[in-house]
């Protein structure tokens, strides 16, 4: 008589993670759209990763008299922007701010965007405290940053 023995090894299999370990906040992909020549606004939009839960709360830039967060959404027939207080980063939750939706409004420019120049942009959090970020100019109408740079 022999007793067959299962040896069920309870394996632990730890997930060896691929992605990019980031112990802090990072902003990635900060892009604008070029503005026409008598524009006196534009957006910039990026990509905020956060390990922790955090919040955007501020943002400014040289290139413009005020910088706003923005929310846009569709009201029936047409698309209303409205200030946003702030912005919840849910921890290890990339939060991307595309046109259409949040963006970073940049009121009373200085000049012109002009595609193929950049310009600063800094982002204030909660917790992280302050990011500055060099924002790509695209070319008008871009869907989305030009490949990273
Ligand atoms: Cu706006």
């Amino acid at each position: 008589m022999s007793f067959k023995f299962l040896t069920v090894a309870a394996s632990l299999v730890i997930a060896s993670t691929a992605l990019a370990q980031t112990n802090q906040l990072e902003v990635a992909n900060a892009w604008a759209r070029a503005t026409p020549g008598k524009a006196e606004n534009g957006a910039a939009y990026l990509t905020i990763q956060s390990p922790t839960p955090d919040r955007l709360v501020a943002v400014s830039s040289p290139v413009a008299k005020k910088a706003e967060l923005h929310t846009m959404s569709m009201e029936g027939m047409v698309m209303k922007m409205r200030p946003l207080a702030g912005l919840d980063i849910p921890a290890g939750q990339p939060v991307t701010l595309k046109p259409g939706g949040e963006h970073i409004m940049l009121e009373g420019l200085d000049a012109p965007l002009r595609e193929g120049q950049s310009f600063p942009l800094t982002l204030t959090f909660d917790k992280a405290g302050t990011r500055t970020v060099t924002v790509a100019i695209e070319k008008p109408g871009a869907a989305g940053p030009a490949a990273q740079r």
